[in-house]
């Protein structure tokens, strides 16, 4: 038996964010169905839906589904929206968010573009109603500077804190206390728990276990059967509540900064308009302490085709002559080797990755991940 310390964990996730940021800019997309899409081809109707407002969805629109599929469902809704995703605007919004909810804890965690964890343990003394009330804060905040609706949950891990921010979207605030988590959890189905993926949901079914309670109370020596000595035990502490996986920082993955020139280009005479961006990064990577290993271009076609190179260096670096000076000869070189290929460029980017944190090395690293910080990774 895991004996947790008692913490008090808020999960917060951006409601309906691609969609959501898009509205801010034209509030009169409120009313309408909004699509942001993910166009990947030459048709106007090749690729797939990123996100939608609650409009859309609630005409079934979900994200990840064809394009083509959401405008037949919106077939009788002429006042439809479809608009390309424009990831640059929501980073930067996403920047400023999280900027915010840090301001809260230095105990902070980065789970994607729109969603963090903070442990407020110390500043509540373990008082739930004074989380509550930082949550409450948090959404005032965040809807005040940026006009952003989100779902906070809290509770004493994350893996509550996350369940209790799914269970009212949107625009929700859900508290489940250490006492209250198993009542919380139990009735639910069993797809609901995080870490249950179809696969395993179906599994569970066949061995008769519908619900969150059903499996928190079954043998753990058959679930180590059925999904090994290390998942099976796993499993039945998620589904009594169970979470130890501490609040922390993420090490980032990539950095990326994309721009859309101003006109399409065949050739190598937007240098200038790179200088910019290798700044940005290099700036970023030093206010993370951290350098790169790896740089790369980012170049979009007219026609919406991505096309990306990378190289790998000897070194790592932060200095944006570097970046720079290594994205110029990608992108020479890809203009070189396009040979009867002929297309334009309409939008530009570069892409550092291979990131070392500078302080961070050896720790943690020994330490087991656990499952729910897998599943919750993307
Ligand atoms: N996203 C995407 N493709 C997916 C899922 C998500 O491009 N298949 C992008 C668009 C979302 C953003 O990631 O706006 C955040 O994902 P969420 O799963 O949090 O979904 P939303 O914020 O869109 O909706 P919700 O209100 O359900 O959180
Ligand atoms: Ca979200
Ligand atoms: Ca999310």
């Amino acid at each position: 038996m895991i004996l947790e310390s008692p913490r008090v964990v808020i999960s917060i996730d951006l409601d309906y964010f691609f969609a959501q940021c898009e509205e801010i800019r034209r509030p009169e997309l409120k009313s309408k169905p909004l699509v942001v899409c993910v166009f990947s081809g030459r048709t106007q109707t090749s690729g797939a839906v990123s996100t939608a407002n609650y409009v859309a969805r609630k005409l079934g629109v979900k994200s990840g589904m064809p394009i083509l599929s959401a405008k037949r469902v919106l077939a009788q809704h002429k006042e439809a929206e479809f608009l390309p995703i424009d990831h640059d605007y929501y980073e930067r919004v996403s920047e400023r968010v999280m900027q915010l909810i840090k301001s809260h804890s230095p105990i902070f965690e980065q789970v994607s573009i729109d969603e963090a964890f903070i442990d407020v343990t110390d500043s509540t003394k373990t008082d739930f109603e004074v989380g509550k009330s930082i949550g409450l804060k948090i959404k005032e905040e965040i809807l005040d500077a940026e006009k952003l609706t989100c779902s906070v949950g809290i509770g004493p891990n994350k893996l509550i804190a996350k369940m209790a921010a799914d269970h009212k979207k949107p625009d929700g605030l859900v508290v489940i206390k250490p006492e209250e988590v198993s009542a919380f959890l139990s009735p639910m189905p069993i797809g609901k728990l995080i870490g249950v993926g179809p696969k395993s949901e179906s599994k569970f079914e066949k061995m008769g276990i519908k619900t969150i309670g059903d499996l928190s109370d079954f043998d753990v020596n058959s679930l180590s059967d059925q999904f090994g000595k290390n998942l099976g035990p796993s499993f039945k502490r998620l589904a009594q509540g169970l979470d130890t996986d501490p609040v922390r920082p993420r090490p980032i993955e990539q950095l990326s900064r994309i721009i859309t020139l101003k006109k399409d280009a065949e050739s190598l005479w937007f240098g200038d308009e790179l200088k910019p961006l290798s700044i940005y990064l290099s700036d970023k990577l030093k206010s993370l302490n951290a350098k790169c290993r790896v740089v790369g271009i980012i170049a979009i076609t007219s026609e919406l085709k991505t096309k990306n190179k990378a190289r790998t260096l000897d070194h790592l670096t932060n200095s944006s002559d570097e970046i720079l000076h290594n994205c110029l000869e990608l992108f020479q070189g890809f203009f070189d080797s396009s040979g009867i290929e002929v297309f334009r460029i309409r939008r530009v980017g570069i892409r550092v990755s291979g990131i070392d944190l500078e302080k961070a090395e050896g720790k943690n690293e020994s330490e087991n991940q656990s499952t729910l910080t897998r599943f919750l990774l993307f």
